[in-house]
């Protein structure tokens, strides 16, 4: 008998006809409160799940006692509970790789246009502002040659560290939990001290995983180390910084601007304080948003739930214990 697979996020028709080989699947075709509602009813018959951008917390997975594996379409898995995973022996699985260079691509995006002030500069050109050639008052910073800061040198800060070091000429420091040779090695990239990098670097970019301890890393003793010339950038998630203390930082011009991409609640709130400051760049957590790297991730966690569904080990097992018991 096929086993039942609940996706709550649409597959492209080919991927969805790759999953149907195999599997009854169930299509939710919307988080709203419908959805959820659907999805609740719909999780007693599930042995599999696919998607992203939902908390599945334990009271809402209590609701799947049949559930054999979860296929995240995210490299980060801050909506799971692990733990309670493992207990029940329910296999995850994630994305990484796949989106290390779109994600790459998306945080220099937002380094170029904080540190050029793209945004505000284009929006002055669409609104009929520009009549006279610009001057000091529109001008911004250069990126090439200044130092770049790395907070978390996983995928993804490395091929930030790559971008940097032979696109732009940057100097590259990075602070992570343990050191990294390679990237040293490679691209010339110093270690420092949380503290340290805060206090040299002219970029700074985080790309930590969100979880316990990184929640609220980044705060306003942290914002206070860094200099009136940094342009704070941040692709990774939005509880690891206190957004009230970067909107601080920003109107007391602790630092210069701003380019994110997550926030602490998502969407951002068109009433958010970060929308009424120019010095800001915000973006629709768009980090991976390509056709290709979207499809290539569903790709991923199709293939990662099949497997896993089917009793082979998976590419992507986040939590790898439950394979070995
Ligand atoms: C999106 C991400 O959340 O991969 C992640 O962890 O944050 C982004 O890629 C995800 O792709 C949504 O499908």
């Amino acid at each position: 008998m096929k086993k039942h697979v609940v996706l709550y996020k649409k597959l492209s028709p080919a991927l969805m006809a790759r999953l149907q080989e195999q599997c009854e699947v169930t299509l939710i075709e919307s988080l709203d409160a419908d959805g959820l509602m659907q999805l609740r009813d719909a999780l007693p018959r599930a042995h599999g799940l696919l998607g992203a951008s939902l908390k599945l917390d334990a009271a809402l997975l209590d609701l799947a006692p049949q559930l054999q594996a979860i296929a995240s379409v995210s490299v980060g898995v801050d909506n799971y509970d692990i733990d309670y995973l493992t207990r029940r022996k329910v296999v995850l699985t994630n994305t990484p790789d796949v989106l290390t260079e779109t994600t790459a691509d998306t945080g220099f995006a937002l380094i170029l246009a904080a540190a050029r002030r793209v945004v505000e500069l284009a929006n002055m050109v669409r609104n009929g502002q520009w009549n006279r050639n610009i001057g000091p008052a529109h001008f911004g910073t250069d990126v090439h040659g200044k130092t770049l800061g790395i907070i978390g040198m996983g995928r993804i800060g490395e091929a930030l560290a790559q971008r940097g070091h032979f696109g732009f000429g940057m100097p590259v420091l990075y602070h992570s939990q343990s050191r990294k040779p390679a990237v040293e090695e490679r691209f010339d990239a110093q270690y420092r001290s949380l503290e340290d990098l805060l206090k040299q670097a002219d970029f700074i970019c985080l790309t930590l995983p969100l979880t316990a301890q990184t929640e609220g890393l980044i705060g306003a003793e942290q914002f206070a180390l860094m200099r009136p010339e940094t342009i704070f950038i941040n692709i990774s998630r939005g509880k690891v910084i206190d957004e009230a203390a970067l909107i601080d930082a920003l109107r007391n011009k602790q630092i210069r601007a701003a380019g994110l991409d997550v926030f602490e609640r998502e969407p951002l709130d068109q009433a958010s304080p970060l929308l009424q400051l120019d010095n800001v760049v915000a973006t629709p957590h768009m980090g991976s948003a390509t056709h290709e790297t979207r499809e290539a991730m569903a790709r991923c966690a199709v293939e990662n739930l099949m497997a896993a569904l089917k009793g082979e080990k998976p590419a992507n097992l986040v939590n790898p214990s439950v394979w070995r018991s």
